[in-house]
């Protein structure tokens, strides 16, 4: 299973603009959702995210402007632009993420297979790269 994956979302376009449908349990959004949340106003040169979960899925979608998405899996790391409505970031199972370089305009929506729960987060790094390693 990757770890994460890019979901380029169908655009509804015609003379008047253009409409993306997200349908969660379908091809689209792979989970049922529960929560929503988005991500807006930050600053420039902060890092947010720097963290992992233990049992989540979230695809993320910048709605507005861009920024960087870095993701780690304990082996490999890689830096996603993601910088159009149509780009989805599906993020599953332990990742490490940190969000950077965030536009002005940048407005980040996730949808998040679960409800909010702090307990679900990890955020030493050491403790993620042990946990990560376990599961592999
Ligand atoms: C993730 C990345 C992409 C809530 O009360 N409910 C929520 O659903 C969320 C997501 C956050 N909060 C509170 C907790 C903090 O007091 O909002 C505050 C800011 O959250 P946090 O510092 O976790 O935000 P980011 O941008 O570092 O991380 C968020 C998500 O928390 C995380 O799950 O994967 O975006």
């Amino acid at each position: 299973m990757r770890y994460v994956d890019i979901i380029d979302l169908h655009i509804f376009g015609d003379h008047r603009g253009s409409l993306i449908s997200l349908e969660a349990n379908s091809k689209v959004v792979p989970f049922d959702v529960k929560r929503v949340y988005y991500i807006f106003d930050t600053k420039e040169d902060v890092i947010r995210g720097k963290h992992a979960h233990k049992n989540l899925e979230q695809l993320v979608i910048a709605v507005s402007g861009e920024c960087n998405f870095y993701v780690d899996n304990g082996i490999e790391k890689k830096t996603i632009k993601i910088d159009h409505p149509s780009k989805g970031i599906y993020l599953k199972g332990m990742v490490w993420r940190e969000m950077m370089d965030f536009s002005e305009d940048c407005v980040l929506m996730v949808l998040a297979s679960e409800h909010y729960d702090v307990s679900d987060y990890i955020f030493d790094y050491e403790d993620f790269l042990k946990t990560a390693r376990e599961n592999f």
